[in-house]
C-alpha cells in the first residue's frame, strides 16, 4: 500500500515528523556519510519528505551512542519523540532517515502509535509517485515487492528461530506470512517477465542505434543537479531539431524515465543525448536492481556528463554518492566529463574537486557552447582519420566501416571506393583483421 492511497485526497496535506538518526561512529551507511554534516542529512530527508507532498511539522537529529536492537533509538530519546507527537495537533507519519529492520519498524510503530517509514521506503514512495511509463511503473513495483519480500523473509526466519524445537506445526501467523510470501514472489516473477519484454524492446532500439554508430552521451548526477535543464539547453541549442522538452522541476527525482534525443555538434557530428533518473545517497539496492535496465543505458554510453550542482554545500558528498552508484552499475570505466552547473548561484569559490570541471549555467546558457566543444573533443579522443581504398566488390567491409566508424568522405572511382573514415584505434585494428 502506498502513502498516497492511505490518505484521502480531500483531507488536508498529511503531516510528517522527520528524524535523522546519526548512527554511532563506524556504523554509518554509504560512502559519503562522513562527508556530510548531520544537519545536511536531515535537510535532505526533509526535502525527500516534501517531495511526497507531506507537510513537515517537526524535524530533529537523533545522535545515537549505542544501537538499541529492538527500537534502534533508546528509551530516553523515544520519550522525547512521543512528547512531540502528543503535542502536535496531527501527525500522519514519522520518517526515520536510516534503514530499519522490520522488527524495529514494528516496535517503533507500537511505541509511538504512528506509522513509521524508513529511508528506503520513503524513496520507494517517491519513485512510485513519479513513475510515468509502463516500464517505469514496473521497475518501481519490482523494487517495492522486493523490499516487502525481504522484510517478510527476515520476519519469517526470525519466527523460525524463536520457535526453536517446537515441532513442525506453525501458528496462523506463519501460514499468513507463507501465503503473503508466495503471493509476492509470484508477482515478482510476473513483473520480471514483463520487464524482460521491455528490455527486449530497448535492446532492439539500441541495436538500431548501434547500426548508425551514433555515440551515446549520458547525463548523470545527483537528483536536482540540473540534468534535465542541461538536456533541454543542449537540445534547443541545436536548432535543427524541434523536440519536446525534458521535465524540469525543483523537486527530488523529477525525472524517472530515460529520455533520448539526437543533437548535432559544431563539426556536424551527431550524438545521442540521454537524460535519466538522478542519484541520491544510500540509493536503496532494491531500486538500483529494479532500474538496472534503465541504468544500463548509462553503462553502454560512450561518454558520461557528470552534472554537479556547484552551488550546493554538499557537492563533494553528492559527487561521492554518484561515483559510488556508477561503480555499483559497473559504469566506472566510461570516460567522464565533469560539469559544474548553477554557476549563476555560486557565491564564493567552488569546491576544490570541481576546479577542472566545465563551469556552466544550464539555466542562463553560460558555458554551453564550450561544453559542446569539450564533448566533441572527448568523443574523438584517440580517434584517427584513416584513408581507405576498397574494391567495389568488398561490400561487407564497406558496411562494417559504416557501422563502426564515421564516414568523412566516400567516392567511387571506377571499381574502387576512396574513403576517409574516422575510427577508434581498436576499430582500426579490427578492420585490419577483417
Ligand atoms: N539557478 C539555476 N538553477 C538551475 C540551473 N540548472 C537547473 N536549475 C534548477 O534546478 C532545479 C532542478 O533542475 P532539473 O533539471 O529538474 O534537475 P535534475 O538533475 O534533472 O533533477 P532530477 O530529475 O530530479 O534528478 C530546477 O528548479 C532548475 O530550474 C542553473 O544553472 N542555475
Ligand atoms: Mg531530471
Amino acid at each position: 500500500m502506498s502513502i498516497q492511497t492511505v490518505y484521502d485526497t480531500h483531507e488536508p496535506q498529511p503531516c510528517a515528523v522527520v528524524l535523522h538518526v546519526e548512527l554511532p561512529d563506524g556504523d554509518d551507511e554509504g560512502a559519503s556519510s562522513q562527508l556530510r554534516e548531520p544537519e545536511a542529512k536531515l535537510e535532505e530527508a526533509v526535502n525527500l519528505t516534501e517531495a511526497l507532498n507531506l507537510d513537515v511539522i517537526y524535524k530533529n537529529i537523533i545522535t545515537l551512542r549505542n544501537i538499541h536492537p529492538k527500537t534502534l533509538i533508546g528509551k530516553g530519546k523515544l520519550e522525547e519523540v512521543e512528547q512531540v507527537l502528543d503535542d502536535a495537533e496531527r501527525v500522519d507519519v514519522v520518517i526515520v532517515n536510516t534503514q530499519l529492520s522490520p522488527r524495529q519498524q514494528k516496535n517503533l510503530e507500537e511505541t509511538l502509535q504512528a506509522k513509521v517509514i524508513d529511508r528506503t521506503h520513503l524513496i520507494l514512495e517517491i519513485f512510485a509517485d513519479r513513475a510515468q511509463t509502463k516500464a517505469g511503473r514496473l521497475q518501481v513495483e519490482l523494487a517495492h515487492q522486493t523490499y516487502l519480500a525481504g522484510r517478510l523473509v527476515r520476519a519469517w526466519t526470525h519466527l523460525e528461530r524463536q520457535r526453536g524445537g517446537m515441532g513442525k506445526t506453525g501458528g496462523p501467523g506463519e501460514r499468513q506470512i507463507e501465503l503473503d510470501k508466495r503471493m509476492i514472489n509470484d508477482r515478482i516473477v510476473q513483473i520480471k517477465r514483463q520487464l524482460q519484454d521491455v528490455k527486449k524492446e530497448r535492446d532492439l532500439q539500441r541495436r538500431a542505434r548501434e547500426k548508425n554508430a551514433l555515440p551515446v552521451v549520458s547525463l548523470v548526477g545527483y537528483t536536482n543537479a540540473g540534468k534535465s535543464t542541461l538536456f533541454n539547453a543542449l537540445v534547443s541549442d541545436d536548432r535543427q531539431t524541434e523536440t519536446e522538452d525534458a521535465f524540469v522541476k525543483d523537486m527530488l527525482f523529477a525525472t524517472l524515465d530515460p529520455l533520448m534525443r539526437k543533437i548535432k555538434l559544431d563539426s556536424g557530428r551527431e550524438v545521442l543525448l540521454s537524460d535519466t533518473v538522478g542519484f541520491v545517497s544510500n540509493l536503496p539496492h532494491e531500486l538500483v536492481e529494479a532500474f538496472s535496465s534503465t541504468l544500463e543505458e548509462v553503462t553502454l554510453s560512450d561518454l558520461i556528463l557528470h552534472v554537479h550542482d556547484a552551488s550546493n554545500e554538499d557537492a563533494a558528498a553528492q559527487n561521492a554518492d554518484v561515483v559510488d552508484v556508477l561503480k555499483q552499475i559497473k559504469a566506472d570505466n566510461i570516460p567522464v566529463l565533469h560539469v559544474a552547473n548553477k554557476a549563476d548561484l555560486v557565491q564564493d569559490s567552488m569546491a576544490g574537486f570541481l576546479s577542472d570541471a566545465t563551469l556552466i549555467s544550464a539555466l542562463s546558457g553560460q558555458g554551453i557552447h564550450r561544453l559542446k566543444k569539450q564533448i566533441e573533443e572527448a568523443l574523438s579522443q584517440g580517434e584517427k582519420d584513416v584513408e581507405i581504398t576498397l574494391d567495389a566488390a568488398e561490400g561487407r567491409k564497406l558496411s562494417w566501416l559504416h557501422a563502426n566508424g564515421q564516414i568523412l568522405k566516400q567516392e567511387l572511382d571506377g571499381q574502387t571506393w576512396h574513403l576517409t573514415v574516422r575510427l577508434k584505434p581498436e576499430d582500426a585494428m579490427k578492420f585490419q583483421a577483417l
